[in-house]
């Protein structure tokens, strides 16, 4: 192996800086929420943009507006069925004798959770779901529908939408933004009429107890929610050269040229076991609508854009430019559906998918849910909740390595919060130490497994979690981070899985009952099981480094680790989902979960465990290159850890295929027209699982040497990425040619050495000093 010293150099490379196009570029109002909408976001609020002409919409959710939890129903009790942990010895001797359907019945009654009826809670009962706040429409009295040079745009560089049309020979323009500083969704319309139009002004809400009343320059809107008495207050400030007055038909602004809208919502929740409430919404409100009233609309926009350039502008990526560039995104994603080559567009979605983590989660938020923070349903898909046998994890896999670590701390805050309830749930069903969560949870605590078992439990939630907690420190080498908070949280369910596992026949420790998501069966020792209770055991080892106190405690997880069962190659030579050999070849679920050690774990990879990798890629080209949107986002990163860029690219294109409308595939799995990831319905996990996949196809860290290029695909030959991220807190900048390696730049924060890899040969990095060091192509042209 090659060792090189070189003394930090004090520039950067510059790749495709500000050269990318970074526009979705539309020639229509949006009409369809999921379809045609664009998001805006400041981590507490989203909202749905649809720049419309006649009647204008700005569709708004905030984070906590949930129906149930407590308050909901007389006994909202975090759906834990009391004692259930009586039952298990009974359910695994059940499943050891092989009485499976005896033992599916048992673990059906006993080893789930369950939802009350609740009044206006929707379908999941006292469970719950997130709401919607509700939406805003401005509509300019102007009696000619017609209009001329319509253009609705996201910029995803400086994270503002606009409108712009012509009527009647009056130019309209409509600027959004959402304010992370301000904690304010800013609008703003303006025409070049001479003397002002007017507007009509119009709050809807699904609400039946919200009330909208005047008070000055602003629409109040606030109530309790029906479901379970939340309190949901709101203001909209108008600022106008109008006037904001009331007449019989409801709002109306006379007389404008300009209209600035500035909305705040907050409730009185809290995440605070186990009452959820004492949030200080009047506070809130207060201080984002005075911000509001001081502020200029242009000063609030100059911080808007600083604030998210700070985490957004961390990243370039390069792959060269399209012609197609200049089409409306629709248009555009049609065409590359058909086959058109448009790199341009790929570096668009990698870097939407930033934006949407930015937009949706940032420090003192909640963590994105399902569709981020973007709902415009009382009973929206899987309650817009907190799904963690894969969907939670797969927003957040990007968080680090695509340079935005900050936006990970929701879910890490989070799954804090998750300790208590997950305590009791641990006790009553397991009777274990620790904690745990299963597949779904949401705003208050719901800990306890679903109320079927065959999509609702899942013992392996607060490990898998932890892959989280461990993944922020191993990215930013935060040792206080580890010490004081991940480490004991990471402790607890090591805890737990000391006392839940069991030991089976052959002597080896197993999770029982197990059920692989979501297709089961129930059964001893499923593979996803082992494999996160391997990861997680691997984690707490390496944090031992750091706690040297821990000694005793660790000891026992390096004997229960040797002791898993383990993982096993099947007759078909795929690496089995189950400890017995009962894989389908057919089977194409869209679940792949036996290969969470391919990814997002480390225990498989063609370099250090080869035999399993090519079991692994067996299981895969089984399950087929089909997939529901989360599933394609999945593909990515396997096919880019088994290092097949090709077929990592193919799933890209997949899932660039038209949710909607012509050329639509795969049972409408893809994309919308705004970008948005269709599981189908519209889910945000595909769309971050992308980023993910696309960042390991060019560079990997897992096992602790920087592997550069690893799995570049034939479509991109030439290219540049600046600002990834690598476990050890590396800072990397790559730019290829013809398919080679061209210079690769590393940033450290401190001395140390780093090993890179490229093609098979390593090469030695050493930092004299903390700082930024170029390898130009001669160097690696020597090295590899
Ligand atoms: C998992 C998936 C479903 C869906 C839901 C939100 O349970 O199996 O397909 O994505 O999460």
């Amino acid at each position: 192996m090659k060792k090189i010293t070189l003394l930090a150099l004090g520039f950067c490379l510059g790749l495709g800086a500000n050269g990318e196009n970074l526009k979705l570029r539309y020639e229509q109002p949006a009409k369809t929420w999921m379809n045609q909408a664009l998001p805006v976001g400041n981590g507490y609020m989203g909202a749905m943009i649809y720049g419309g002409v006649q009647k204008d919409e700005i569709q708004i959710s905030e984070e906590s507006i949930w129906s149930g939890g407590p308050g909901s129903s007389k006994g909202y009790d975090f759906g834990n069925r009391k004692e259930s942990w009586k039952k298990l010895p009974e359910v695994r001797q059940l499943l050891a004798d092989g009485k499976i359907q005896e033992a599916a019945v048992m673990a059906e009654k006993y080893f789930t959770g369950y939802t009350n009826p609740a009044v206006d809670s929707g379908e999941f009962g006292d469970y719950g779901s997130q709401n919607p706040f509700g939406s805003l429409f401005i509509s300019p009295v102007v009696e000619d529908t017609l209009y001329l040079n319509y253009e609705r745009t996201l910029d995803i560089r400086n994270s503002l939408a606009t409108a712009s049309y012509n009527r009647t020979g009056i130019n309209f323009n409509q600027e959004y933004f959402a304010s992370y500083p301000a904690r304010l969704i800013v609008a703003r319309y303006t025409n070049d009429s001479k003397s002002g139009l007017d507007y009509r002004v119009d709050f809807e809400t699904p609400h039946k107890n919200l009330k909208t009343s005047r008070k000055g320059n602003s629409l109040v809107i606030n109530g309790k929610h029906a479901s379970n008495g939340l309190v949901i207050d709101g203001e909209i400030l108008f600022k106008t050269d109008g006037k904001l007055l009331q007449d019989k038909e409801g709002f109306l602004i006379k007389g404008a040229k300009n209209i600035e809208a500035y909305v705040s919502v907050a409730t009185d929740y809290k995440n605070e076991y186990p009452k959820y409430r004492g949030g200080d919404y009047k506070a809130t409100n207060k201080k984002a609508i005075q911000k509001g009233k001081a502020s200029s609309f242009d000063a609030l926009k100059k911080e808007h854009i600083a604030d998210y350039q700070s985490l957004f502008n961390r990243m370039t990526f390069d792959l060269g430019s399209s012609a197609s560039s200049a089409l409306p995104t629709n248009e555009r994603l049609y065409r590359y559906s058909q086959g058109a080559y448009d790199p341009e567009f790929e570096t668009l979605y990698f870097q939407y998918g930033r934006y949407l983590l930015i937009s949706s989660s940032r420090p003192g938020t909640m963590p994105s849910h399902l569709q981020g923070k973007w709902n415009d349903s009382m009973t929206p898909p899987w309650a817009c909740d907190y799904h963690m046998n894969i969907n939670l994890q797969m927003i957040y896999w990007p968080a680090e390595m695509a340079n935005l670590s900050e936006c990970h701390e929701p879910l890490l805050q989070y799954i804090d919060a998750l300790r208590a309830p997950g305590r009791v749930t641990a006790k009553e069903y397991f009777n274990a130490r620790g904690w745990s969560v299963h597949t779904m949870n949401n705003a208050y605590g719901f800990t306890a497994p679903g109320w079927s078992f065959n999509w609702g439990y899942a013992p392996n939630g607060a490990a898998w979690l932890c892959d989280h907690l461990w993944k922020h420190f191993a990215f930013t080498q935060d040792q206080s981070y580890l010490k004081d908070f991940a480490y004991p949280i990471m402790k607890e369910v090591g805890e737990f899985w000391l006392d839940y596992l069991w030991e089976d026949k052959d002597g080896t420790l197993v999770s029982s009952p197990s059920y692989s998501p979501e297709h089961g069966l129930i059964a001893i020792g499923s593979t996803i099981d082992q494999e996160i209770a391997y990861d997680l055991f691997t984690n707490l080892l390496e944090a031992g480094n750091y706690l040297p106190g821990e000694k005793t405690f660790l000891d026992s997880i390096a004997s229960a680790r040797d002791r898993l069962s383990p993982l096993k190659i099947g007759k078909f030579g795929q690496l089995q989902e189950w400890k017995e050999d009962l894989d389908n070849p057919a089977n194409s679920h869209r679940h792949v979960s036996h290969l969470y050690a391919l990814y997002p774990g480390k225990q498989v990879s063609p370099q250090l465990t080869p035999k399993l990798a090519n079991a692994a890629k067996r299981s895969l080209v089984y399950r087929g290159e089909e997939g529901t949107g989360w599933s394609l986002g999945w593909k990515i990163n396997f096919w880019a850890r088994l290092l097949d860029g090709n077929q990592s690219y193919k799933m890209i294109r997949n899932l660039l295929s038209p949710a909607l409308g012509k050329g639509v595939r795969f049972s409408g799995a893809g994309s919308y027209e705004n970008l948005f990831c269709a599981h189908p319905p519209f889910q945000i996990d595909g769309n971050l699982g992308a980023v993910s996949g696309i960042a390991e196809m060019l560079l990997q860290s897992q096992h602790g040497f920087l592997d550069i290029l690893p799995a570049l695909p034939a479509a991109w030959p030439t290219g540049s990425i600046t600002g990834l991220k690598a476990v050890g807190n590396y800072t990397v900048d790559l730019k290829w040619k013809d398919g080679l390696i061209r210079e690769v730049a590393i940033e450290s924060p401190a001395k140390g050495e780093c090993t890179l890899l490229y093609k098979g040969k390593r090469l030695q990095v050493v930092f004299d000093a903390p700082g930024k060091k170029v390898i130009p192509a001669e160097m690696l042209f020597a090295a590899f």
